[in-house]
């Protein structure tokens, strides 16, 4: 039998994550992608099979009712960045989305006790924002400009965190830095082939993922699983021989609207 390292967890003890099923108005979200119309209810079952994974993984869920005014409402991530010392409420970065913030700020409000918001004219998408062990890296794309970086970096460091920003634009064909990046604790991160030769992770233990998977750099590190969009067995194997258990969950409805696993949650 093989044997494996044993994962040494460093701070990622989530207990919490919000998150907020697709309404029916989904298929009319923002995609830069041409896969195809997302099916509905494909959709609201495997958005069920990830609400499932997520407590799988330990975590309490606050349901957020599905909202048809704003049809990528779903991938809740966008809207915060929540730390164990603060919430930072985003202005994402496309006018349609701006107004999802409402209700999590108002829910946040229950949940932490410091909370700042971007201001005009920053721009922050949340899945521009990687928690890499308490430093985060903050993607300059389509969606999050310098500005919005700046206030952020700014506020994660008033809270005692290091911040860098990373210009992500025409780097590969990634919607969000987290597209193509993700942490495992530690010093281990994913990355897509573009970004593993940024100079930014060079101290960084890389897991590479190849092009022919790059969809799947979007996983997700909780407590002590890794969810990972199923049908990538390349890294799901990477994954595995590094010792951690994955979870596979389809994700087809998402990817055709350009989400992945960790946008459809909030986590803390
Ligand atoms: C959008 O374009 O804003 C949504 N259709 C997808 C957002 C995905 N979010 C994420 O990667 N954090």
């Amino acid at each position: 039998m093989k044997s494996v390292p044993r994962v040494i967890l460093s701070a990622n003890l989530f207990t919490t994550a919000i998150v907020r099923a697709p309404g029916a108005t989904f298929a009319t979200g923002l995609t830069s992608v041409d896969l195809g119309k997302p099916d509905y209810d494909l959709a609201l079952r495997q958005h069920d099979a990830y609400c499932r994974a997520l407590e799988a993984c330990g975590l309490e869920l606050i349901r957020l009712s599905a909202d048809e005014r704003y049809p990528d409402s779903t991938f809740v991530e966008d809207t915060a960045i929540v730390t164990e010392r603060g919430a930072v409420i985003t202005r994402p970065g496309a006018p349609s989305r701006r107004g999802e913030i409402d209700d999590i700020r108002r829910e946040l409000g229950h949940h932490c006790s410091f909370i700042q918001i971007i201001a005009e004219p920053g721009t922050v998408d949340g899945g521009d924002v990687c928690d890499a062990g308490g430093h985060f890296f903050i993607g300059i794309s389509e969606r999050t400009n310098e500005t919005g970086a700046g206030q952020l970096a700014q506020v994660l460091e008033s809270l005692g965190y290091s911040a860098g920003l990373i210009d992500i634009r025409g780097v590969g064909n990634i919607l969000h830095l987290k597209s193509g990046l993700a942490s495992l604790g530690g010093n281990r991160l994913v990355v897509n082939e573009a970004l593993s030769k940024r100079k930014e992770f060079s101290r960084y233990e890389l897991v590479h993922v190849n092009s022919a998977e790059e969809y799947a750099a979007n996983c997700l590190w909780i407590n002590d699983r890794v969810l990972v969009a199923a049908g990538f067995s390349g890294l799901t194997r990477q994954l595995e021989d590094l010792g951690y258990t994955t979870i596979a969950l389809e994700m087809s409805e998402f990817q055709k609207m350009d989400g992945g696993l960790s946008c459809l949650s909030l986590r803390f």
